[in-house]
């Protein structure tokens, strides 16, 4: 459940971008920062190792302004890809309201994303939560990589891996061109304050 001050009239949504890496996560929060420069006057944190990789998480807080008279807060975070690290994405994870699965379209990543996908529903499942309930939408990455003549997963194949069961809303993406980075963070905000309202109404803090 998200973080709710009924007195400051505050709430937190913690969004969290998972998924295999080098897979596009962080270049995803990347392009939000530099997109909405101007509305988010905080400067996203990241901790990245040689090469580029997150080795704790990247972190950026924004705000989207009074829904049902509470300000909400969004926090987005991204976890470290590289398998060894799952502590640490277990960590992120915690006390999560929404998911943003980042999958990589490159043809020779299939497993790696299937591999994650399965990770996450392990990890989840520690904290009692299931990806069949909680908001959840899946982004096929690097789709630009298809005009370089990098062999990409059809958008068929990607959805009947990693789609099939969950059925939720899915967007082919482009992490470095931006396209339909924006359309991925605004479904993953709305389905997660749809859901915090229905909870808040469920316990009668907000009519
Ligand atoms: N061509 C192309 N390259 C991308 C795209 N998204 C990310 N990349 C590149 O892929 C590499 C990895 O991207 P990151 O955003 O660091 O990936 P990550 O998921 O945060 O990786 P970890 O932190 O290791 O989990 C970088 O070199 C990016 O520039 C994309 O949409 N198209
Ligand atoms: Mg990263």
């Amino acid at each position: 459940m998200a973080f709710v001050n009924l007195h400051e009239k505050e709430i937190h949504l913690k969004i969290v971008y998972y998924g295999p890496g080098r897979g596009g996560k962080t270049s995803n929060l990347e392009y939000i920062h530099r997109k909405f420069a101007k509305r988010i006057n905080t400067e996203m944190v990241t901790v990245k190792t040689h090469g580029d990789r997150t080795l704790f998480f990247d972190f950026l807080p924004f705000d989207i302004g009074l829904i049902n008279g509470f300000n909400v807060k969004i926090q987005l975070y991204t976890v470290p890809g590289q398998i060894k690290y799952n502590t640490t994405r277990k960590l992120v994870l915690r006390g999560v309201d929404g998911i943003v699965f980042v999958a990589d379209a490159m043809a020779v990543r299939r497993e790696k994303n299937i591999q994650s996908l399965k990770n996450l529903q392990e990890n989840l499942g520690d904290y009692k939560k299931s990806l069949f309930k909680i908001p959840f939408v899946i982004q096929y990455n690097k789709i630009d990589l298809k005009e370089r003549g990098i062999p990409i997963l059809p958008m068929a194949t990607l959805e009947k891996d990693l789609n099939s069961k969950l059925k939720k809303p899915s967007f082919a993406a482009s992490a470095v061109l931006g396209t339909n980075v924006i359309e991925t963070l605004k479904r993953i905000i709305a389905l997660t304050v749809t859901s915090i309202k229905k909870d808040l109404i469920q316990e009668k803090k907000i009519g």
